[in-house]
């Protein structure tokens, strides 16, 4: 076992949740794009098992969109018994929900792709993990009464512009297949780590679809409507596609299996002894079964040690304690398998969007006598 402290191992979710102090912690994501605001992690972020809320990644399409909460109305329509309006009080006068879930951008760790894929160069810092607190959503649609023949729900944001050079412009929307819909956690959330749900990250009300990558939980909810057919928006099925090898295309949907390593870092020297390895793993929606090390570049694997929260919606944190056998250079590599035995690649699937970049990635360190 490793003996560092900075992984508060052992401790319940609303301990950790207690633990968070946001003053602690001034904003300061790294900037990707300043108009529409897009940032990522920094490093610091991943020693918490929760993100605190000013170091959660940020992804906007278009503007972030200005909302009053006395006049904000959720409107319920489509293929509905009746039609619904409702406001922010009567949503939560619904069960209230509370998961911990991880959210990770399709395009995390594009940059790590060779050739280079366009759009947003995010490192490993668009993934992050909050304690979401919310309504179900198949509570919010009971009101409304599903009515025959419901295929999808469409869910559409108030932020609106041209998501593309010579496309028009229109709302930011996405829609779920019915049964992910209906899901029990699935959910309307206004809450993160026991604050109001804050401006950038869909203020007064966001869609939480857990294990999905983040693009399918719509923020700044105006408007859900049940649809009898498939939804075939530009976010839908121009954007967050996964082509394959025929042409033929996969619209993204769970998160795939990932590990990174959070420290050491890159280029890092360390001394002779014990080095303790750490870092993170995911799944979309399936518990991390073990996370393996290998410090001789993929030659050997070894287990690496869980702490922290197990969770089936949130990032497992690992250590690994590592004695290098000789001075030198390594490289060290971590690989993370899901419970439902899912492994992660080796090598990302080169895509031309740069979605799931989710392979083994390794981390080069110096040990010095
Ligand atoms: N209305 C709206 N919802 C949205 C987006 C957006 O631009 N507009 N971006 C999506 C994408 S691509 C991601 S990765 C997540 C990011 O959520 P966050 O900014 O709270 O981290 O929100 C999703 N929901
Ligand atoms: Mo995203």
């Amino acid at each position: 076992m490793c003996n560092c402290t900075c992984i508060r191992a052992g401790l319940s979710v609303s301990t950790q949740v207690a633990q968070i102090r946001p003053d602690d912690n001034p904003k300061s994501l790294v900037t990707i794009e300043r108009e529409p605001m897009i940032g990522e992690a920094p490093q610091r972020a991943f020693d918490n098992w929760l993100t605190p809320n000013p170091l959660f990644y940020v992804r906007n399409h278009f503007d972030i969109p200005d909302i009053h909460c006395s006049e904000w109305r959720l409107r319920i329509d489509g293929v509905v018994s009746r039609n619904s309006e409702l406001t922010l009080d009567e949503l939560k006068e619904l069960p209230r929900v509370t998961l911990p879930i991880t959210m990770e951008c399709a395009g995390n760790n594009r940059s790590d792709l060779d050739p280079p894929a366009p759009g947003n160069q995010f490192q490993n810092g668009a993934v992050s993990t909050a304690y979401w607190a919310g309504v179900r959503l198949k509570d919010v649609l009971a009101i409304s009464g599903i009515g025959d023949g419901a295929e999808e729900v469409l869910f559409e944001g108030h932020d609106h512009g041209s998501p593309a050079p010579g496309e028009p412009e229109m709302p930011y929307l996405r829609s779920l297949p019915i049964d992910v819909a209906m899901h029990p956690d699935t959910l309307l959330v206004y809450e993160m780590n026991g604050q109001a749900l804050p401006k950038e990250h869909g203020h007064p009300i966001r869609l939480m679809v857990p294990g999905w990558y983040g693009m399918a939980s719509v923020k700044w909810l105006k408007r859900i409507t049940v649809l009898d057919m498939n939804y075939e928006g530009f976010f839908q099925t121009d954007r967050y596609i996964i082509e394959d090898e025929t042409g033929s295309t996969v619209p993204l949907t769970n998160i795939g299996v990932k590990s990174v390593i959070g420290s050491p870092s890159e280029g890092d020297t360390v001394r002779m002894g014990k080095v303790c390895v750490k870092g993170t793993a995911w799944s979309g929606g399936e518990r991390i079964a073990a996370v393996e090390v290998s410090c001789d570049g993929g030659e050997t694997w070894t287990r690496a040690d869980v702490v922290g929260p197990s969770e089936r919606y949130a990032w497992q944190h690992w250590h690994y304690s590592w004695t290098p056998p000789a001075p030198g250079e390594y490289s060290l590599m971590s690989r993370a398998i899901d419970a439902r035995g899912k492994v992660q690649p080796m090598k990302t699937h080169w895509n031309r969007l740069g979605y799931m970049v989710n392979g083994v990635r390794s981390v080069t360190v110096s040990v010095r006598a």
